[in-house]
């Protein structure tokens, strides 16, 4: 006979900690249920989410058309790999070509999955379209960039707790300064670049936005050099910087865009490379793939996260409750915050640590006063709720904000 008694938050943890390979150092909190804005822990306890699974729940918490359509195709066919068609796919490639403007979608799952297809697709585009000799091709990335966990992305990382001790890297790869346009200019000049990975604001750096204007310029200087432009909006895209795709601020069209995340709502793992037949129709069959990429259930649940970015005007609201946010943030007054940045609802405060007390505590704090968000690289505490926060709710989480700043003081 075995008793059954209550699971604690500690015993969650502890089981993590236990059972599971320990590659995250989570903030102690043991959450239960999501709805909207909000989530739950296992004592009951409601939060404010101000990090949105890193902006991928940004139409909020297990919204109802989306959950609505992921079980009911999940109750009629879930995968049928795409050794066979389904009656999704092509609905859903028709969907998201003609929502972001490309004549091509490739589907996969995840952020990094998406960013690897890119980057075969462009070398597989310099081989041939532009004629760059087999196996010369450079693809130019930033300095602070994050693009995912695999062995290549890895190798243009420039963050040693994302590359140490994972070598050997895989070459081919150029890294400039981010927002440094005379370096990218310079390095365009090898006829052997294909490509110009970038964030349109870098997330993992924390929360670093370029100077307005440096993504028009970059983009012009990769027309100038016959070079593609490649924006991974994993983070920045689907209505998080108060624009559907980052790039929107500047009249920028990437090339190549890469999408995650919040293509799905946060739902499921659901990605996508987005590009004009003459790159994307490069990869012939056979290629390169994915079992579970377009997925039926991904199918839906995409078509119906993106419609509820427009039907809820998702990208209007992050802008408006962004201005507020940022307005509200910068008018604290504290030893401790040195500094306010963001666009939209992709925001962050730069911590001057005070009498011992860094941004990990700040976190702690605001979540005893009712309020999640993880620190980034020990200074930097990034703000993201969904997108469906409106402005009775800004306002409150502003305030508690607030009062754990004046806790500190
Ligand atoms: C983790 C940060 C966010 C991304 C961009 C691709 C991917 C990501 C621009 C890969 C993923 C994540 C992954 C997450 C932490 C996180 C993150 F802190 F690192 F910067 F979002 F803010 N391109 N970002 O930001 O997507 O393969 O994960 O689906 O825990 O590693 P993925």
């Amino acid at each position: 006979m075995t008793t059954k008694t209550k699971m604690t938050a500690a015993d969650y943890m502890e089981k993590e900690s236990n059972f599971g390979a320990h590659n995250y150092h989570p903030l102690p909190v043991v959450l239960e249920r999501g709805e909207g804005v909000y989530v739950w822990d296992t004592d009951g306890k409601k939060y404010f989410d101000f990090l949105s699974a890193y902006s991928a729940v940004n139409q909020g918490h297990c919204h109802p058309k989306i959950i609505g359509a992921m079980m009911k195709q999940a109750q009629k066919l879930t995968l049928t790999s795409r050794a066979f068609y389904s009656e999704n796919l092509g609905r859903y490639e028709e969907y998201v070509t003609k929502y972001f403007g490309y004549d091509k979608v490739l589907p996969m799952n995840t952020g990094a999955e998406a960013d690897e297809t890119a980057l075969k697709l462009v070398r597989r585009w310099g081989y041939d379209v532009k004629g760059i000799p087999d196996n010369q091709a450079k693809i130019v990335v930033c300095d602070g960039n994050f693009h995912g966990r695999t062995i290549t992305i890895i190798s243009m990382s420039t963050d040693p707790d994302a590359y140490k001790g994972f070598g050997p890297f895989t070459p081919g790869f150029v890294v400039i300064p981010y927002n440094d346009v005379d370096a990218l200019a310079k390095e365009l000049k090898d006829p052997n670049v294909c490509a110009f990975l970038v964030e349109p604001i870098q997330g993992e750096a924390g929360v670093y936005v370029p100077e307005n204007g440096f993504l028009k310029k970059a983009f012009d200087l990769c027309k100038k050099n016959n070079v593609l432009f490649v924006a991974d909006e994993v983070q920045t895209g689907i209505a998080r910087t108060g624009k559907l795709l980052a790039c929107d601020h500047e009249g920028v069209r990437p090339d190549v865009l890469i999408l995650g995340k919040a293509i799905s709502g946060g739902v499921i793992p659901v990605s996508a490379v987005l590009a004009d037949d003459e790159i994307m129709l490069c990869i012939k069959p056979g290629e390169h793939g994915s079992t579970f990429g377009g997925n039926p259930v991904a199918c839906e649940v995409a078509i119906a996260a993106l419609n509820v970015v427009k039907d809820e005007k998702l990208a209007e609201n992050s802008k408006a409750m962004g201005q507020i946010f940022r307005d509200e943030l910068s008018a604290i007054k504290s030893d401790m915050i040195e500094l306010v940045r963001g666009k939209g609802l992709l925001n962050a405060i730069i911590i001057k640590p005070k009498d011992g007390k860094t941004a990990w505590d700040v976190c702690v704090r605001l979540r005893d006063n009712g309020l999640l968000a993880k620190p980034t690289h020990e200074h930097i505490i990034r703000f993201a709720p969904p997108l469906v926060i409106n402005e009775t709710q800004i306002r409150e989480a502003i305030a508690i904000i607030k009062k754990t700043m004046a806790e500190f003081e």
